[in-house]
């Protein structure tokens, strides 16, 4: 197999050395690793397919992986796969400014995403802290969210197209981006957000938004959960330009603080703060800072138009998660709830993550509008399932999701039945089965491997 896979890629594209190979084989957050049988770096959709046959023939499994940013596991290894990486597929078309569209390669990064449409006098509609390395065929698998959802919606919501190999090597291309296009299956958004198990996505097409280049963001104190909820609610009523909503916490702020050397926004802590950024064609500071005196629920409040300004403010929500590895290997979790619901989640998420682990540190922060929290715990390392177990368990019994925008990966398959019906699981499961009889694609990601009779 390795001899094929370089008669398709070329010698130098296919790594089997452990050091070439080790740095697509552990995740960033070093919580997920597994040895890959070799790497392979194909550079177009017709290398891919071959990739893909090759593997087939072979009954190689194969792992799918972009900027290997996901947080859940779903682009490492399991154990002895294939690891197809999908960063050399940067081709970027231009920008089609009549239908505000543009069709990308899966292996280009959302900054050059980012770059690209507004370079054209456009924006692409999310953002995401690794923008700089997660790469737009990983965002699409994974349906990534991020800071803007709040206006644009999460990565479904931008794709009016894509081009993907199938599980035996054929190749299923709709490119063309129709607006309104009733013709069927809508195969595009099957494949949005099915974590790599059903097709090798290897180029989409994207909506875009307008460019807002007049921006304005608001760091705001408030006391709890409760007064959070109550300014994001002035804030959506009285601000069409709402662009992101973002909520952390004071021993979040605390440690981002230590870690990158930042002074204090306020001159005294707070228990909670948001980030409100309103966009638009002219300065929204203004109407910003109206609807912040018209709230009762805020403390305190800074904010800024410039660049830098709104830099300095985003960088306390942004860092955490740099800060947080810095800290130690955590376990993660994302997870959301109905909105009315996350007073009491925020409220019972230490009491409920100490009683399985008593010296654990739990660090929350996230995406407000959405009622979704980054549930990260230090110092839990040793009892990841148990402390998993209990914070999901929680959030089912709170009617929420045990993922929000990560995916389920590898981490969360246990897990699956809390959100997700039986009877929903087992369609889910006749899909996979259909597209991939063999369960070579992602094995033991979103589903559990072997679980039917077709899969390994
Ligand atoms: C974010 O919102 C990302 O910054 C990462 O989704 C969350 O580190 C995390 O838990
Ligand atoms: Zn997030």
């Amino acid at each position: 197999l390795i001899k094929q896979l370089r008669a398709i890629v070329g010698d130098a594209h296919v790594l089997v050395d452990a050091d070439l190979r080790a740095p697509y084989e552990t995740d960033w957050t070093r919580r997920f690793h597994g040895p890959a049988s070799c790497v392979v770096r194909p550079a177009s959709t017709d290398e891919v397919a071959a990739v893909v046959r090759a593997c087939a023939a072979a009954g190689a499994p194969m792992v799918v992986q972009g900027g290997n940013t996901g947080l859940v596991g779903g682009g490492v290894p399991g154990g002895g796969e294939v690891l197809v990486s999908l960063t050399r597929l940067t081709r970027l078309e231009p920008v089609d400014d009549v239908a505000a569209q543009v069709t990308a390669g899966a292996g280009v990064t959302l900054e050059k995403l980012h770059q690209h449409a507004r370079a054209a006098g456009l924006d692409f509609g999310v953002d995401l802290a690794a923008r700089s390395a997660a790469t737009v065929g990983g965002l699409v698998a994974t349906n990534a969210g991020g800071i803007r959802v709040l206006r644009y919606g999460s990565m479904r919501a931008q794709v009016t197209g894509l081009e993907a190999v199938l599980a035996d090597g054929t190749i299923v291309s709709r490119l063309t981006g129709l607006a309104k296009d009733n013709t069927g299956y809508d195969l595009t958004h099957l494949l949005t957000g099915s974590e790599g198990t059903l097709a090798i996505i290897t180029r989409v097409r994207l909506r875009l938004v307008p460019l807002l280049p007049a921006r304005a963001v608001a760091l705001v104190a408030l006391a709890d959960t409760d007064a959070a909820l109550a300014l994001l609610a002035t804030a959506r009523d009285g601000l069409p330009t709402l662009s992101a909503a973002e909520v952390f916490y004071a021993d979040g702020l605390r440690l981002v603080r230590e870690h990158a050397g930042l002074p204090a926004p306020f001159s005294e802590p707070y228990p909670v703060y948001v980030v409100l950024e309103c966009a638009a064609r002219t300065d929204p500071t203004d109407a910003l800072l109206e609807t912040l005196a018209a709230s009762d629920a805020v403390v305190d409040a800074t904010v800024a138009s410039d660049a830098t300004g709104r830099t300095r403010l985003w960088t306390f929500r942004e860092t955490h998660t740099e800060a947080i590895s810095a800290a130690g290997v955590p376990v993660k979790l994302d997870v959301c709830v109905p909105l009315r619901a996350l007073p009491s989640l925020v409220r019972d998420l230490p009491a409920t993550i100490t009683a399985v682990s008593p010296a654990a540190r739990p660090i929350v922060f996230g995406h407000l509008a959405e009622g979704n929290l980054h549930v990260n715990v230090l110092g839990a390392e040793d009892v990841s399932t148990e402390v998993t177990d209990a914070v999901l368990r929680l959030v089912a019994a709170h009617h929420g999701s045990v993922s929000s925008e990560h995916g389920i990966g590898r981490a969360k398959v246990a897990w699956l039945g809390l959100s997700r019906s039986p009877v929903e699981i087992a369609t889910m499961r006749r899909i996979k089965d259909s597209l991939d009889p063999a369960g070579l694609l992602n094995p033991g990601v979103l589903l559990p491997s072997g679980s039917s009779g077709a899969a390994r």
